[in-house]
């Protein structure tokens, strides 16, 4: 903890400010994780990562900085972080999911903006995370309004490279996603002063892949009868993903993923007599369980999430049979133009896929989450609503934010919905 003050203090943090950051982690971690029973016992690393959120990671990546190494910050599941890794370069996410935020990012933005967005603006101008003290560069993207105009503001104190992500997918998108990540080679390898080579290019590809495919075996392993491991500690996985050094979180996901077999040929499960629940919306980035901790203190056990927290994140591997360097990116554009955010128009996609994983999952209905003030995914809504209702999938829209104001009425609101579900 000595030496954590000691890094804090040279990244230029608010230590003050921070401290109270602090003070509120332990008590959250024990109301939402350390209070579920039969855990299994592989999440000692991921409990140990989260309880040392601020100093382990950010340890490692000072480290490497020291060392001429360049961090890459990133907001979005669309980044390719496989070109990042290429360059000697590390990506990690920049995550925006606390309350203790959003006051700082309301001096700069609208309070009607999305609690994300302005926890993204009060963790860098509060300098109350690590994380976005130590980046070298953010690589922000084109989505949402909110985030765009966010990037111009957060460029004024750091330095900032924006994709241009096409909002559609035709031929010519997928094209022209190849040419961003074109140009943003050219800046990973301006910034670490290191060449992107078709030999490091697959090296990382396959990499990245492997972290993939961890991952999309965590989550089959949650579709039997059986469910052996919880959504809150499924969640917490897929945060952690975002900025773990990605070849030692894939070991750590497989040897969890041997001792959920194992549990799964026991019979062990944590969903006795509870209802399964897909969850779908907007991303839920560390520390934000507050959805997953409702629905699994209400007689729900969350089997699958299409999120970007989520399926979103891993689902489609990069095809590793480029030859070029040309032939690698566009098989890296394809694999990330297949992601289904709502910014783009049209999505049907996310629909089909919410319906195919709540097939897949055995899911007994569908919680559709919505940031507020996320206008994409809160007018999208409306049609997986319809659409999930034609498939004959129970269905609840909940739209809310970081704080624990409406907590009471959402616990009630789930708990009748998964009452309905029978
Ligand atoms: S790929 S979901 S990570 S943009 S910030 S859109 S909640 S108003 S985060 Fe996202 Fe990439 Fe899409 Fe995924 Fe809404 Fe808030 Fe915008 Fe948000």
């Amino acid at each position: 903890m000595a030496d954590n003050q000691k890094m804090w203090a040279e990244l230029g943090m608010n230590l003050e400010m921070h401290d109270m950051l602090c003070e509120v982690l332990p008590g959250a971690i024990g109301d939402v994780f350390m209070s579920q029973e039969n855990r299994p016992e592989a999440m000692d690393y991921f409990d140990m990562v989260l309880a040392d959120v601020h100093g382990l990671r950010p340890s490692e990546l000072v480290e490497f900085r020291k060392n001429g190494g360049k961090v890459f910050g990133t907001f979005c599941a669309y980044v390719p972080d496989e070109v990042i890794f290429a360059a000697g370069g590390i990506a990690t996410g920049l995550c925006a999911g606390s309350q203790f935020w959003v006051p700082g990012g309301e001096r700069y933005l609208p309070a009607n903006t999305c609690p994300l967005i302005k926890a993204m603006l009060g963790a860098r101008f509060d300098k109350t995370c690590p994380f976005y003290r130590l980046a070298d560069i953010y690589i922000g993207e084109n989505t949402c309004d909110g985030k765009k105009k966010a990037y111009e503001i957060l460029g004024t104190d750091v330095p900032m490279h924006i994709m241009d992500l096409p909002q559609m997918k035709r031929e010519k998108d997928y094209l022209k996603w190849a040419d961003e990540i074109k140009d943003l080679i050219k800046v990973v390898e301006e910034v670490t002063g290191n060449k992107v080579t078709p030999e490091a290019l697959a090296e990382n590809i396959k990499k990245i892949n492997n972290k993939r495919k961890a991952l999309e075996r965590l989550y089959k392993l949650r579709r039997n009868e059986c469910v052996p491991i919880s959504g809150t500690d499924t969640l917490l996985i897929s945060q952690i993903a975002y900025y773990d050094d990605p070849e030692r979180f894939a070991t750590m996901v497989n040897k969890l993923c041997d001792e959920l077999e194992q549990r799964v040929a026991d019979g062990v499960s944590v969903a006795e007599g509870k209802k399964r629940i897909l969850i779908t919306g907007t991303p839920m980035a560390i520390p934000n369980w507050k959805m997953h901790n409702l629905v699994e203190t209400s007689g729900g056990i969350v089997v699958c999430e299409e999120t970007c927290t989520g399926t979103r994140y891993f689902e489609n591997q990069v095809d590793e049979s480029g030859a070029t360097l040309d032939e690698m990116v566009q098989n890296i554009a394809n694999r990330y133009m297949g992601i289904n955010c709502a910014c783009f128009t049209p999505n049907t996609g996310r629909f089909d896929d919410v319906v195919r994983l709540a097939k897949e999952s055995k899911a007994d209905g569908v919680i559709d989450v919505n940031l507020m003030f996320c206008q994409t995914y809160d007018i999208e809504g409306r049609s997986l609503e319809e659409r999930c209702k034609a498939e004959g999938i129970p269905f609840l829209g909940i739209e809310t934010d970081y704080t624990d104001n409406d907590a009471q009425q959402l616990k009630t609101r789930i708990g009748a919905f998964i009452e309905m579900l029978g």
